[in-house]
């Protein structure tokens, strides 16, 4: 299995896929393309059909999709365990991977994935309304499921937020208490440390991900 992925540093979508993977501790060979460098177009174009990552390879498929790819490898390698036991708890589960799939955007814009950055900067009311809205689905998810993973066991719900809960570091975002220790206690996960310390061992600088004022 071969998962395709951008910069740690920068590539949020690319994240996602690897924590599950990485997490559930499935092997897979990583095929990094530095995004954003005079051959990275051709790159993407032999490896993915939407010129983005991630992609997954395994035996004579190829998906894409972080999401798409997250459900492959639940059905196909985790027995159904990266999602919740209960349906209900599914339902929502999904609900909130849609949401932060289709949604966000400001969020997204205005404060792109830069992991080994640590910044400053003012934020619009639409990307205030995003945070906000996290927060609160955060509380209440931890707060019906009483655990450290948003659903009770890590599952993919914690892989789509991950790349939020970086942003939430990157730029300080004030947050309420319960959802600054579900950061923490995310962030500090051996899979996520692994990925800080490749990501900070990159090379690659994106200017246009590189935001804010330096602290
Ligand atoms: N909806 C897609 C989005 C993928 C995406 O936007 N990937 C970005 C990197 S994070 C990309 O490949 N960009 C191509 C480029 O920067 O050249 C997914 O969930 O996988």
């Amino acid at each position: 299995m071969q998962l395709i992925i951008g910069n740690k540093n920068y590539s949020s979508w690319s994240l996602r896929p690897w924590l599950l993977l990485t997490h559930f501790k499935l092997a897979f060979e990583e095929l990094r393309i530095p995004l954003g460098q005079r051959e990275t177009s051709e790159l993407l174009a032999e490896h993915s059909p939407t010129f983005q990552v991630p992609v997954l390879r395994h035996e004579e498929l190829s998906v894409w999709e972080s999401l798409a790819i997250c459900e492959y490898i639940n059905e196909q390698f985790l027995n159904g365990d990266a999602w919740p036991k209960r349906a209900p708890d599914r339902a929502l589960a999904r609900a909130y991977c849609a949401e932060m799939h289709a949604g966000f955007n400001s969020l997204r814009n205005e404060l792109p994935m830069n992991c080994r950055a640590r910044r400053r900067l003012t934020y619009s009311m639409a990307c205030e309304n995003d945070i906000h809205r996290i927060d609160a689905m955060w509380q209440d998810a931890l707060n019906r499921h009483n655990g450290q993973w948003l659903f009770g066991d890590f599952s993919i719900v914690d892989c789509m937020f991950a790349p939020v809960a970086t942003r939430f570091q990157t730029y300080r975002v004030n947050i309420s208490d319960q959802s600054q220790d579900y950061v923490t206690h995310l962030l500090s996960c051996p899979a996520m440390e692994e990925w800080y310390r490749a990501a900070c061992a990159e090379k690659e600088e994106l200017s246009a991900s590189e935001v804010g004022d330096s602290l």
